[in-house]
């Protein structure tokens, strides 16, 4: 259990500080939420409204092709809706599966699809490949997660919001019989009981009464963006704050992250957890400081990575994540179940907005950024490199 609890602060430190860099030239995306790789030096850029796009990672890497182009299904009403997440297969080579997660409509709902890369073409999936693998019924537009990704154990893990509205009015964070407010842990591989997967018999509520097995960790109140480190294992998420805090979390199974009883750190509402509650490994205020000087911290954290690259030794085991309304990124360094670092590293120009960190096959982190935080009425973004300054 993680009990270390430490506010953002600056002060004695290795942590370097990075910069942003314009990455691939000039091109623009339709509010990209997240850059992936699939393992064979191609970037794939998903855009909130539906759309996959791929290009070669290099200098020459010419005009993106449309990987996949799902926009009449995808639902876009509320600016978190959206085509939000993908996650290549760990056999992607082989079997050619990928996995995206969106809203959609009739009734409003997220759906987790797969859908298979074209025979002959692998810069185009198939957009009639797609089979549903599990949906879930959003009763409010905001709130939806997603970040979908597989773990080193080869099963897939999924995040999901507590269904949205705010203050969680249906208390979906501390109850296990929803999927809502969790992370999800499933295997794509099998299928059981008539659904599109099956339960990992190790999850850790399979055998509690009332609990849905696929809940690896809950407590959660809108995980946007979670990552698994390279190297150790680990995986961070970021879970997004109420009114007054933001926070990191270390996702251990089984574990409550406290959300409606908590917010980060800090009494929220009153209940009774069903299981300890485990507090971030770091949190910032949203504000900070009195009356005119009161200082916008941040408003929406987004979860980063761990970098596991070459290019930037420096920062080599440095956690990064940042804040998607202020622009503001952080590092950290946790050793040994504690935090022995952290500071914020790059202070932003105006109207960047952090929608999510990514990474290529050799652990080089990337930012993507929108151009104005509401999408409505467009939007476009871009993507920078992560580098030391
Ligand atoms: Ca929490």
């Amino acid at each position: 259990m993680c009990t270390v609890v430490a506010r953002a602060q600056d002060g004695e430190t290795t942590l370097p500080s990075v910069q942003l860099k314009r990455a691939f030239g000039r091109l623009e995306f339709h509010r990209p939420v997240q850059v992936t790789h699939a393992g064979d030096n191609r970037l794939f850029v998903v855009e909130q409204n539906g759309r996959i796009r791929v290009f070669e990672n290099s200098p020459d890497h010419g005009t993106p092709d449309v990987f996949l182009d799902i926009r009449p299904k995808v639902r876009r009403k509320h600016n978190e809706e959206g085509l939000l997440s993908l996650a290549f297969h760990p056999l992607y080579a082989t079997n050619g599966f990928l996995y995206v997660y969106y809203s959609a409509s009739g009734p409003r709902r997220g759906i987790l699809s797969r859908f298979t890369v074209s025979a002959d073409d692998p810069n185009r999936a198939e957009p009639g490949s797609e089979k549903v693998i599990l949906e879930v019924d959003q009763p409010y537009g905001n709130h939806n997660g997603a970040t979908v990704l597989f773990g080193p154990d080869g099963y897939l893990y999924i995040s999901l919001g507590d269904g949205g509205s705010a203050f969680d009015p249906k208390d979906n964070g501390q109850n296990l019989s929803t999927l809502l407010g969790t992370i999800l842990r499933i295997d794509v591989d099998r299928e059981q009981d008539g659904r599109g997967y099956a339960i990992p018999p190790d999850n850790p509520f399979v055998d509690r009464p009332g609990a849905r097995g696929e809940i690896w960790a809950y407590g959660l109140r809108n995980v946007w963006r979670m990552s698994f480190d390279r190297e150790t294992g680990d995986l961070w998420a970021g879970d997004v704050g109420q009114n007054k805090w933001e926070e990191i979390d270390l996702i251990t199974r089984g574990g409550n992250y406290g959300w409606r009883i908590r917010e980060a750190a800090h009494p929220f509402k009153q209940g009774t957890p069903p299981d300890p509650m485990i507090d971030p490994v770091v949190e910032y205020p949203q504000r900070r400081g009195k009356g005119r000087s009161r200082e916008l911290v941040g408003m929406s954290i987004t979860g980063g990575y761990v970098y596991r690259g070459k290019t930037q030794q420096q920062l080599v085991g440095v956690y990064l994540y940042g804040d998607y309304v202020t622009g503001r990124i952080w590092a950290l360094r946790y050793r040994d179940g504690r935090m022995t670092e952290h500071r914020q590293v790059f202070v932003p120009p105006p109207r960047v907005y952090i929608s999510s960190f990514g990474e290529d096959e050799a652990g080089e982190i990337y930012v993507c950024s929108f151009d104005k935080p509401d999408g409505h009425g467009g939007g476009t973004g871009r993507l920078y490199r992560v580098v030391v300054e």
